[in-house]
């Protein structure tokens, strides 16, 4: 592999599977290192195509998204860099096919956990096609002020404070992730900051070794001295003593293995990572902290003594003339993300939406407040749940029991009436139930079930003014108004309706008055009196009786109640009761596989 430079302030990469987080945070410290391409161009998502909305820097950028590893490295030749972020499932199959693609050339595997025997195919294919694996079980990588893999380096705080927005003259490479950002932190304090940094993975067998970065720094002019930090377990350390033994690598190299202290406990100790456990005296730390520091590596005595020995190395350099120091520069700001500045209560920001009628942010759903545990413990019934949404309110029982009974006379009028008519014609037409629903549910209007308002709003104006109900059904006939309300297309004075009685009932029994709609029975004696088709009918008595209510329940007061009758709640009643028979209709018509309605010729009248 080592052949010198893996990425620069242009390279882009192929990022498999959509992380939003991470891929963000490649974005921000593009951002930052003032790169004017983004890293990521594009984001392999499987089975899925199209867009992803990111930031770079203040602006929105849409990603393009592929199903397919071949498809992004069509679309993106370019790119050389793969970024897999797949479970340890699918992370060699797709690492596999990401090295076949001749455009590609570096390989990040983030997965831990991906089969050894599996690893060690991709190694072997790597190899013998002059392709770099960065792990398995890795955070990845970063080149200083020019590329990031994933989430290395942690949050752009950290970034900032290791000064890795801007390239410094320390090839690292370590084995753990979480080490490097400790690493990172400890460089920036005593040198010039980091050239390039790469974790190779917890795994046995690692997509790349020290030896292969350690030999391939050493062919980076910018990179003057190295920083090793390997573990306990495994020989690759001495890959790196045999290279140090041959002379193949001619710049300072200071390192530490960490896990001495296994030596403390009296057993084999496994620690983090897969690769690292005390196996014989070879793979321990100490052994291989020797071989090193014999091969000539600067190795301290301990890893508190690491920060002194890389500082020392490094002022050495310094004093050499062969570094000098790079000049400070001031990284830009990145705009904060609205949510984090807001959850700060550093910026607000208005509402474009206000409601006051349920929460579900809590613990548990509330409906006006109420909680949804409360609605079930206290037997609260349909009733009530529509008196906390529509009324925002708990009514009396009286009240919500009267609703419950509109909505199961109202639920259902058979077949023939405009809504069931149209939902069956619709549900034989083969559309699904929402359509069939809304088809019966458009004809609810001014003549059919959707007359209750109007029916309160009239009957409340004429009662209020003192109308006698002969002004009040002469003066609609002189405006051309049909009494909503009155009138049925088959209940007669003779056959009357049997809802209507069941309403009028109930509420004389339960209700403190009845006076609107003994007003609204008045106005019915009258029109029966014109003809026998004009009764009172269903929609007409809810309007009335729940004039009533609102009235006679003490809990509305005057203006709410202009506002209910004038805003309109009293068709819902209707609307929502009739979903009920509409629905039944729909499953009535599939269940008999009923085929597409036709009209009859013989039933339409053909003219001029
Ligand atoms: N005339 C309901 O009419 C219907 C008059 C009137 C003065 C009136 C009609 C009407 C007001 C709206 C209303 C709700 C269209 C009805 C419902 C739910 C349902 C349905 C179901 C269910 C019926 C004959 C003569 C004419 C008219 C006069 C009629 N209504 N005058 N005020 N209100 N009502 N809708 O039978 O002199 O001959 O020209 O619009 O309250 O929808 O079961 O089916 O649960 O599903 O077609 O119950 O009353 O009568 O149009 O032949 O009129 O009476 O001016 O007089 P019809 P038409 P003239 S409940």
């Amino acid at each position: 592999m080592a052949t010198g430079q893996l990425f620069s302030r242009t390279t882009q990469a192929l990022f498999y599977n959509y992380k939003q987080l991470p891929i963000q945070r490649m974005l921000d410290f593009d951002f930052l290192c003032g790169r004017e391409t983004p890293s990521v161009a594009g984001i392999i998502n499987p089975g899925a195509e199209g867009f992803q909305k990111l930031f770079f820097g203040q602006e929105e950028i849409a990603i393009p998204v592929h199903s397919t590893v071949e498809a992004a490295c069509t679309a993106h030749p370019t790119a050389d860099v793969f970024i897999n972020f797949a479970s340890f499932r699918s992370a060699a199959a797709s690492s596999m096919s990401a090295l076949k693609q001749p455009t590609i050339r570096v390989v990040a595997i983030i997965a831990e956990g991906v089969p050894e025997s599996d690893t060690k195919q991709l190694i072997a294919y790597a190899r013998s096609n002059n392709k770099v694996v960065i792990g398995p079980a890795t955070v990845g990588g970063i080149q200083a002020g020019a590329f990031k893999i994933g989430d290395t380096a942690g949050t752009i705080d950290n970034i900032v404070q290791c000064k890795l927005y801007r390239p410094g003259s320390v090839g690292f490479v370590s084995k753990s992730g979480g080490m490097s950002n400790e690493l990172y932190n400890t460089i920036a304090r005593v040198t010039d900051g980091i050239y390039e940094g790469i974790a190779i993975g917890g795994d046995v067998f690692p997509g790349s070794t020290l030896s292969d970065h350690v030999l391939r720094f050493n062919n980076i002019p910018q990179v003057k001295m190295m920083v090793v930090l390997g573990e306990l377990g495994g020989r690759d350390e001495y890959s790196l003593v045999e290279a140090l033994k041959q002379g193949k690598v001619n710049k300072p190299v200071v390192a530490w293995v960490s896990g001495t202290c296994a030596r403390l406990f009296k057993s084999e100790v496994q620690f983090g990572h897969a690769g690292a456990k005390s196996g014989g005296e070879m793979e321990s730390a100490q052994a291989k902290n020797q071989a090193l520091k014999d091969a000539g590596a600067v190795v301290p005595t301990s890893y508190e003594a690491f920060e002194a020995a890389i500082k020392e190395t490094f002022e050495k350099l310094v004093e050499q003339g062969k570094i000098t120091p790079v000049k400070e520069v001031k990284p830009p700001q990145i705009p904060e993300d609205l949510n984090t500045a807001i959850k700060s209560g550093k910026v607000r920001a208005p509402t474009h939406i206000i409601s006051t009628i349920s929460d579900d942010r809590g613990e548990e759903p509330c409906y006006a407040g109420v909680p949804m545990s409360s609605i079930i413990e206290q037997g609260y019934g349909v009733g009530d749940v529509i008196s906390l949404l529509w009324f925002k309110r708990s009514l009396p029982r009286y009240c919500t029991h009267f609703i419950e009974i509109c909505i199961m006379l109202c639920a259902d009028h058979g077949p023939c009436v405009s809504g069931a008519h149209n939902t069956i014609v619709t549900a034989r037409a083969g559309k699904d139930l929402v359509s069939s629903l809304v088809s019966g549910l458009l004809t609810i209007g001014p003549r059919f079930g959707g007359a209750i308002d109007d029916a309160a709003r009239y009957f409340k104006d004429a009662y209020d003014r003192g109308l006698t109900p002969y002004e009040f059904v002469e003066n609609m006939k002189k405006k051309g108004i049909r009494v909503p309300g009155i009138g049925h297309r088959i209940k007669r004075g003779d056959n009357r309706d049997k809802r209507v009685e069941l309403l009028q009932r109930f509420a004389r029994t339960h209700f403190p008055s009845v006076k609107y709609m003994e007003y609204a029975v008045q106005v019915e004696t009258y029109t029966l009196s014109k003809a026998n088709n004009l009764v009172l009918n269903v929609d007409g008595a809810i309007g009335s009786l729940f004039l009533d209510l609102l009235a006679g329940s003490g809990m509305f007061t005057k203006q709410e109640i202009d506002e209910i009758v004038e805003i309109g709640y009293l068709n819902g009643l209707f609307v929502l009761a009739r979903s009920i028979g509409l629905i039944g209709h729909t499953f009535d018509q599939k269940r008999l596989k009923q085929p597409l309605y036709r009209h009859p010729w013989e039933d339409v009248l053909y003219t001029k």
